[in-house]
């Protein structure tokens, strides 16, 4: 596969949609809600862009930036008891923001799990 770089030359090591719900900001709680989200991991970081029928359109309205998850200290875990859900694991970063990522796909979501591990294994823990 050709290698993908984005404008600040970090490779993109996965992208896809899954489920996202963000239930904590700054260890702040939120409320629970979930939508779907294109996600993008390069090896220190995730971001999440809304879904669209058009992504690469919405996404490039002038201004608009994807929410950026610093994976530096961060931590994953599976937690089946934030949900109702199947296949429900949480990214904890070191800001105290958490969110659920989700998908009913059994090797989608092993895939992701695995790939955000190492990237945070991979790095510095602060
Ligand atoms: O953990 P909760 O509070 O049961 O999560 C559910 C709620 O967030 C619900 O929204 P409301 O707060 O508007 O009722 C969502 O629609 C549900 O999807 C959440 O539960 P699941 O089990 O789907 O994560």
């Amino acid at each position: 596969a050709d290698i993908i770089s984005t404008p600040d030359h970090t490779v993109v090591e996965k992208e896809g949609y899954l489920l996202k719900a963000k239930i904590a900001d700054g260890g702040k709680k939120l409320r629970k809600n979930w939508s779907t989200s294109w996600i993008v991991l390069t090896s220190r970081k995730m971001e999440f862009y809304k879904e669209s029928k058009q992504p690469a359109l919405a996404n490039l309205k002038p201004g608009y930036k994807p929410e950026c998850v610093d994976l530096c200290g961060a931590h994953i875990e599976w937690t089946p008891e934030k949900s109702s859900r199947k296949n429900v694991f949480q990214i904890t970063t070191m800001s105290g923001n958490e969110f659920l990522l989700q998908s009913d796909i059994d090797f989608l979501i092993l895939d992701w799990f695995h790939a955000i591990k190492n990237a945070i294994d991979r790095l510095p823990k602060e």
